[in-house]
């Protein structure tokens, strides 16, 4: 294992890594890296689970939940933001500037505008007519790997060896309104320690924060666990807590302090990418089944 600047996100997104390891080999801190990466795929129009272009709920509005964790500790979220098309800048403001960890709906909204953010319609023709092809059956059933697909977690290491770590949703297609997901609960989407490494978190959102997975895995690598068996127990947790578990996917992915990485899954399917000195290499995860 090598040491040194490393980020890891979730499934295949190339340019995220690569953006997050320029901005590690830069000099830059984690903290922005997480953030760079992240706001890749919240522009990424062909990503229909974060950001613009994202996949509505089933009343046709497209609401978004975002997070951010620093090394010291502090942590900002967002969750059931509207119109605003990086929520995970409006996150680290939340975390950076005001007394709170979490603003949600109309409150974040405004916080958003009031701090410049630019209101922007999501929802793309594309996932309109999508939405309007699934109000005809009204069939809420999220496809493995499929609509549970493409949430971005990712955690980096910079040169002074401080962690950092961001997730950023559009949640599951056609949830309830107003529905929140694990991916901007701290813990549950992402959980990091300065002093063990991090976790984060895509798929069934309502299992994760059942099982609180992201802070669970932290723990258990503070326990001297690896990031491997660290994501295969918390993995193991979920499935011994619900025996529907094949009827659902949950990807865990872990890095530890000295560099090292791991993850698991239930279903097979999930791939994450590994950025070090610049490098992506993208990793096929292992699975329970
Ligand atoms: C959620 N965990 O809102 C997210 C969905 C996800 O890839 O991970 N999609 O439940």
């Amino acid at each position: 294992i090598k040491t040194g600047p490393v980020s890891i996100n979730t499934w295949n997104f190339q340019e995220a890594g690569k953006t997050a390891g320029a901005t590690l080999i830069q000099g830059g801190t984690a903290l922005d890296a997480v953030q760079r990466g992240v706001m890749v795929e919240e522009a990424n129009l062909d990503n229909t689970t974060v950001g613009n272009g994202g996949a509505p709920d089933r009343e046709g509005e497209v609401t978004l939940d975002a997070c951010i964790m620093a090394p010291n500790g502090n942590c900002g979220s967002v969750a059931y933001l509207k119109n605003i098309e990086h929520p995970v800048l409006v996150a680290r403001k939340v975390m950076e500037e005001t007394p709170h960890v979490m603003l949600v709906g109309e409150g974040a909204y405004n916080f958003a505008i009031q701090n410049g953010f630019k209101p922007k319609n999501l929802l793309t023709e594309k996932s309109e007519k999508e939405w309007r092809k699934w109000l005809k059956e009204k069939d809420y059933k999220p496809i493995i790997n499929i609509e549970n697909h493409d949430t971005i977690g990712m955690l980096a290491i910079d040169q002074t060896g401080d962690i950092a770590g961001a997730c950023t949703t559009s949640g599951l297609a056609y949830k309830m309104q107003g529905r929140v997901g694990d991916s901007p609960i701290i813990g549950s989407g992402l959980f990091l320690d300065n002093e063990v490494g991090g976790a984060v978190a895509t798929g069934m959102g309502e299992e994760i924060l059942k099982n609180v997975s992201s802070f669970l895995v932290v723990e258990l690598m503070r326990q001297g666990k690896s990031p491997q068996e660290s994501c295969e127990l918390a993995i193991k947790r979920i499935i011994k807590n619900n025996s529907k578990y094949k009827d659902f996917q949950v990807a865990l992915l872990a890095v530890n302090k000295k560099g090292e990485v791991g993850s698991y899954c239930i279903h097979p399917g999930f791939t994450y990418v590994v950025n070090r000195a610049g490098e992506n290499r993208n990793i096929k995860s292992e699975s329970y089944l």
